[in-house]
């Protein structure tokens, strides 16, 4: 039976049954009788492995196909009506072919199987932020997942009343093909369609396809952002709560950030890190004049490997039940999971994440290095007391980040609003395994939303200085890299919970209480006020961590004015003009 009476809705479902053909349809209420049957099934099925319920209470494994392992950028379409609104970094088909192609691919897609109906809500249902979208998939990894990931069922299509404004999706799986897939998006109709995938990036729409490219639409239209970021809470001793928001691309460390545990010294002063999110973030101007930030998710899509009781307690306690993994290995021992940086001590014998009996003397890897956790949020210990505030919290400061080998300093911070969105618009970062392709190569990334950004880089970086002007206390704007190497290419800042000390100069820039040096790229912290107490790294190590490289920085400033050119006369002038300033600088 129909979870609603939405007009709009049934017309568009009864077009994609007719187009679809399923043998039978499963609206997803979101009751927990209805989640339990659809788990049983996928374990007789085979699309599930059960994890042993007393270590791993309501925890399942699955693999994917081994072409089928991360987000595929190429295969990834933004199909509005004109192919210059999409922009020099996103791929574009003509809408018509689009759906043309859509058509003949997705006839009788669903034969023989089931179509499933997810009503999903991105935000607190009810919320000012809140979206609504429907899911229609024949997938119930993807159905258990989204039941994780985002706010599910009845409750949404209540919320959702009459109103037409909701988000339409199809996946099909089709047949996994490597080269056939199709992650498509259509903003002027919001319509997502994923198609021979079942890959979370790529299937799960609520997250990048709905949540950022877009979302990312919406907010230019309706005067929001939809950011690539954690959004964190800093708790100082005086019990005063401070929050910012940080983008870093894909796998370069947003969920252990968001979920940082600051060092020994901190903890016993009684500084805390809350986390409200460790992806995505949507930012509105309140009515205070302040920026305030929703994640609009409900889950974590964590990457696993690196994931321990050292590095991220909090996201690791996160899994520990009810969570879905994927293309983690299964230790055979007690059919418990382990990933590359658990611990030290691999398993004597697993199965690894093709489904292979694995161990330890066959130097290939037992976790795939983008396997995932699919974690209720709820489950983190340190999740904050704000993560259903329907109105979000207020940010202070903005973090940008990438993996930088060389070139970016530790931190830095931007001299204005202007300056923050050039600062973002030149990140660049080395790539990861989060997408199929090439890892470790320099990329520019702005805003970690090169993958992300639903329309033309330009006309969003636009967005950005449009939204300056709304904001009457705009946050403060840094650039924090915690990946530089030394000459054997070991990190040398140590990262994770030491971070802190970082963030800790970052707040008190955001409020005035620290001066700061003046350099060629931006303002940086003495060296003595970064806190290094009870830290294995003296203060020449950390001038050089701090240290502005004149002459990386020209090459750097040249081969972003050849990354601007592709942009045409599109690039806003305000950056144009920012470029030349630090070109200046570095004379
Ligand atoms: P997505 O979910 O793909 O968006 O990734 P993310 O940005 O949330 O990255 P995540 O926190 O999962 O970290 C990815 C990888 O970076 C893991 O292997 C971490 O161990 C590593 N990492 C995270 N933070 C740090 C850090 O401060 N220093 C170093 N050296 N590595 C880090
Ligand atoms: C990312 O790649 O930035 C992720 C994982 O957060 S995915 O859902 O695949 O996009
Ligand atoms: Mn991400």
């Amino acid at each position: 039976m129909a979870l609603t009476k939405n007009k709009a809705v049934l017309s568009w479902i009864d077009e994609m049954v007719a187009m679809t053909k399923p043998d039978q349809i499963v609206w997803i209420d979101g009751s927990e009788e209805q989640l339990a049957q659809l788990r049983k099934q996928a374990v007789d099925e085979g699309i599930l492995h059960e994890l042993n319920q007393e270590k791993l209470p309501g925890c399942y494994l699955h693999r994917t196909d081994v072409n089928d392992v991360a987000r595929v950028e190429d295969r990834t379409f933004i199909c509005c009506e004109k192919e210059e609104d999409a922009g020099p970094t996103n791929h574009w088909m003509d809408p018509k072919e689009m759906y043309a192609k859509i058509r003949t691919m997705c006839d009788g897609a669903y034969k023989g199987r089931t179509c499933y109906i997810i009503p999903y809500s991105m935000g607190p249902v009810g919320s000012p932020f809140a979206k609504y979208g429907f899911e229609l998939t024949d997938s119930i990894y993807v159905v258990l997942n989204m039941n994780i990931m985002t706010r599910i069922g009845v409750k949404v299509c209540e919320a959702l009343g009459d109103d037409a404004g909701f988000i339409k999706g199809l996946h099909c799986q089709l047949n996994l093909d490597k080269d056939g897939k199709y992650i498509v998006h259509f903003p002027q109709d919001n319509t997502i369609v994923s198609l021979n995938s079942n890959y979370g990036g790529n299937v799960l729409q609520g997250k990048k396809c709905f949540a950022l490219r877009i979302a990312s639409n919406l907010g230019r239209q309706e005067g929001w952002m939809a950011e690539h970021m954690l959004i964190l809470g800093i708790e100082n001793p005086k019990g005063e709560i401070r929050y910012l928001s940080a983008a870093f691309p894909s796998a370069c460390g947003k969920t252990n950030l968001a979920m940082l545990i600051p060092p020994e010294g901190y903890t016993s002063k009684g500084w805390k890190v809350w986390c409200v999110g460790d992806d995505i973030a949507w930012l509105r101007v309140g009515e205070d004049g302040r920026l305030y930030a929703v994640n609009p998710e409900y889950g974590f899509f964590g990457v696993a490997p690196g994931t321990s009781m050292k590095s991220n307690p909090n996201a690791l306690i996160s899994t520990q039940k009810n969570t879905i993994f994927t293309n983690v290995a299964l230790d055979t021992s007690d059919n418990t999971v382990w990933w590359e940086g658990m611990n030290k001590t691999p398993p004597a014998h697993a199965i690894d994440w093709k489904g292979n009996e694995w161990t330890p003397d066959m130097g290939t890897k037992a976790a795939h290095p983008n396997s995932r956790f699919t974690a209720p949020a709820k489950n983190c210990p340190c999740l904050s007391s704000e993560f259903e505030n329907p109105q979000g919290v207020p940010i202070s400061a903005i973090v940008f980040g990438g993996r930088r080998a060389k070139t970016a300093p530790l931190v830095y911070q931007s001299r204005s609003w202007d300056h923050g969105v050039f600062v973002g618009s030149i990140m660049a970062s080395e790539t990861t395994a989060a997408a199929a392709g090439a890892v470790g190569v320099v990329r520019r990334d702005p805003m970690a939303m090169l993958p992300f950004c639903g329309y033309h880089m330009a006309d969003y970086w636009q967005h950005w200085l449009d939204m300056g002007k709304k904001i009457g206390k705009q946050p403060k704007i840094f650039n924090v890299n915690w990946f530089r190497t030394d000459d054997e290419g070991h990190f040398i800042w140590p990262g994770f919970g030491d971070n802190m000390r970082v963030l800790e100069w970052i707040m008190k820039r955001a409020f005035d209480e620290i001066d700061a040096v003046d350099t060629p790229i931006g303002y940086q912290p003495k060296a003595e006020d970064i806190n290094l107490e009870g830290l294995d790294l003296d203060l020449d190590t950390l001038k050089g961590l701090l240290g502005v490289d004149k002459e990386l920085w020209k090459e750097e400033a040249k081969g972003i004015r050849e990354y601007y050119a592709k942009f045409g006369d599109k690039v806003p002038a305000e950056l144009l003009k920012e470029l030349d300033t630090l070109e200046a600088n570095l004379q």
